[in-house]
């Protein structure tokens, strides 16, 4: 047998100032994933510069880098049969006016006029970024 799949999701500030934590992990524990491991932190500028290196130098890196440090998130480990592009669907597209209706961001975001959209949620978008982000975000040593 094959191991589980597993995946990263982030809970992004807006969403944990929001009180939509317990809304967005609702949808993925309905949609059947399981949740493996779970924490709350605020992330400091070198987590979130590992895990946004792919963005560095657009326009939108540094309130992006601003806007993930500005509060609390909250981190999920969420494992299942094809749980990245599952994820990937039931949060929607990247801008959330455009998301599809039923998806976490076409029901619960909007564009706020920033110039970081505020999307409520992140969720790794394949196993490479799933491996190299939950080893960030959920390190071994404890
Ligand atoms: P996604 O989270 O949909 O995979 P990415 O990884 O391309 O999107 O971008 C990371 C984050 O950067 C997004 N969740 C969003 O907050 C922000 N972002 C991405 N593209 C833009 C953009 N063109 N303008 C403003 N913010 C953006």
């Amino acid at each position: 047998m094959t191991a589980v799949e597993e995946t990263l999701v982030l809970v992004k500030p807006d969403g944990v100032a929001r009180g939509l934590t317990g809304e967005i992990l609702r949808r993925i524990e309905a949609k059947g994933y399981q949740l493996v491991d779970l924490r709350m932190l605020q992330a400091d500028d070198d987590l979130l510069a590992a895990h946004y290196a792919e963005h560095e130098g657009k326009p939108f890196y540094q309130p992006l880098v601003d806007f993930m440090g500005s509060g609390p998130v909250v981190a999920a480990r969420i494992a299942g049969n094809r749980v990245i592009e599952g994820v990937r669907t039931l949060i929607g597209s990247t801008e959330p006016t455009l998301a599809a209706p039923g998806s976490i961001r076409g029901d619960l975001g909007r564009d706020w006029g920033l110039k970081v959209q505020q999307n409520l949620i992140h969720a790794s978008d394949s196993p490479e970024s799933a491996a190299r982000e939950l080893a960030l975000w959920f390190p071994a040593a404890r």
